[in-house]
């Protein structure tokens, strides 16, 4: 069975950034991943299986996983580099669009290929939910799924495609959620193909 509607304070802004803001951010956002050592594969803590997903971060704190569990730290996993700082047009969407005055901390950049996926999970690892996830999407169009609080309820399905916004407050700050897969060459808007998600977190309280 499929709900009504995702949970409360989920957020979809369909098209919410034109082009050129595409383009800048794909830009921008790859100099500063290539800056700090490129994108990295993380590994399932338990079972060191890899990520179908290519990683990277910017901003004071980057998520990697690795047989040590999932954490955040301040720098690259393979150069011990500390992160590039974030682009001004991300902290410039947090403003207009989280509703909480305290900058995000970590900007993850999630590339995916024809054939990454990332399994129904939630973001547990931060210290504070009262802040709100942020995800932009740039490049290939992909099936999202976001349920409830617990991994058995029911899933409601999104097609997120470049430019879009996802705003996950409120009941959704905690929701299950994966993306089930890419459509590959819906967009040429990655130079190298495939989609990159950013997603914006505020990690500590203060
Ligand atoms: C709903 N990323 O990095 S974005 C992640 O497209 C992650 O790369 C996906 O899930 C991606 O953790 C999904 C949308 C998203 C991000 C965080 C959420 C949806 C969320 C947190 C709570 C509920
Ligand atoms: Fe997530």
């Amino acid at each position: 069975m499929t709900p009504a509607a995702p949970p409360q304070g989920f957020r979809h802004l369909a098209g919410h950034l034109d082009a050129a803001l595409q383009a800048r951010l794909v830009r921008e956002v790859l100099a500063g991943v290539a800056a700090s050592g490129g994108f990295f594969r993380p590994h399932m803590p338990r079972t060191g299986r890899p990520f179908s997903v290519l990683m990277g971060n910017l901003g004071p704190l980057g998520w990697v996983s690795d047989r040590h569990g999932y954490r955040y730290q301040e720098r690259h996993p393979l150069t011990g580099r500390p992160w590039s700082p974030m682009p001004d047009a991300l902290l410039a969407l947090w403003r207009e669009l989280a509703g909480d005055p305290r900058p995000p901390e970590c900007c993850l950049v999630n590339w995916y290929r024809a054939d990454s996926r990332l399994g129904l999970h939630r973001d547990e690892d931060e210290e504070v939910f009262d802040a709100p996830i942020l995800t932009i999407s740039l490049g290939d169009d992909a099936i999202f799924r976001i349920g409830g609080l617990r991994r058995r309820d029911p899933t409601w399905r999104v097609r997120l495609k470049s430019g879009d916004v996802v705003v996950m407050g409120g009941t959704s700050r905690l929701a299950y959620h994966g993306i089930d897969r890419i459509l590959p060459d819906t967009s040429t808007l990655v130079p190298d193909g495939g989609r990159l998600a950013l997603t914006l977190r505020r990690v500590r309280a203060a």
